[in-house]
């Protein structure tokens, strides 16, 4: 039976489940779960992830959430994957784990904690919160510091000093394109002063194209959606209602 994978392409980790799929030839029906029309809620779904959040996979018997699970379970089940995603050494996997874990808790809140704050928020059914937002701002920002100067080692062209992505460049660049859909200026202003930062998310989409630009059309289109909303005056600022 073909892999399910539940998935909204505007959801950061849903993109980095299919992409995954897509450069390593691995053959899946993909199931659109709608966020902004609240369908992870549905009892369906729900049947799959009992809490009622994408991305999610059905292979066989085994119904998996949570992204990295679900990317190491696909880098370990199906032979097509090359090695470099999820090595079969286990000091190199262990120092994978170590960036998925920290990501959880840091690049995670921060960049997605700021981004539904001062942009998705109404589009979730929830209001826009100047404060939360900040707050995701300084974890966002101290992060990015992070990578800069410690996970992305001398001159490697991805995390860990290594010459060729893991799963967990390809968690941690999806997350960070979710900035696409910021203000030019903010973006810039968080993500200029990291110069490796850029190159890296650089070197992670031309590593997995033409799939990465093709899985992230949708968030670009909501980019130019928001983008002539804002010339046009009708998208709040951050601490006032949406007039959407
Ligand atoms: N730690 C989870 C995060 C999953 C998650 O937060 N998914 C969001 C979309 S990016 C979601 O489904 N949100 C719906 C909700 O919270 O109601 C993972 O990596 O899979």
């Amino acid at each position: 039976m073909k892999l399910k994978v539940y998935a909204d392409r505007m959801s950061q980790p849903s993109r980095a489940i299919i992409i995954f799929c897509k450069v390593n030839g691995i053959q899946f029906d993909e199931i659109l779960i709608n966020l902004a029309k609240r369908q992870q809620l549905s009892p369906e779904f729900k049947d799959i992830n009992p809490l009622g959040k994408v991305p999610a996979v059905v292979d066989g018997r085994l119904k998996l959430f949570e992204s990295h699970a679900i990317l190491i379970y696909l880098a370990s089940a199906f032979p097509s994957v090359a090695d470099h995603w999820y090595p079969n050494d286990l000091s190199k996997r262990a120092k994978i784990h170590s960036v998925l874990d920290w990501h959880h808790t840091n690049l995670r809140p921060g960049a997605a904690g700021f981004v539904v704050n001062s942009v998705l928020a109404p589009f979730l059914g929830r209001a826009l919160n100047l404060q939360a937002a900040a707050e995701a701002e300084r974890l966002l920002t101290k992060s990015l510091a992070s990578l800069e100067t410690f996970w992305l080692k001398g001159d490697a062209k991805f995390l860990l000093g290594s010459n060729q992505p893991s799963i967990a460049d390809l968690s941690l660049v999806c997350e960070l394109m979710q900035l696409q859909v910021l203000d030019e200026k903010d973006r810039l202003r968080l993500l200029s002063p990291h110069k490796k930062v850029e190159e890296w998310i650089e070197n992670t989409r031309k590593a997995t194209m033409p799939h990465f630009d093709v899985v992230h059309e949708t968030l670009f289109g909501a980019k130019d959606k928001f983008q002539k909303q804002r010339e046009m005056g009708t998208i709040s600022k951050p601490g006032l209602q949406s007039k959407m």
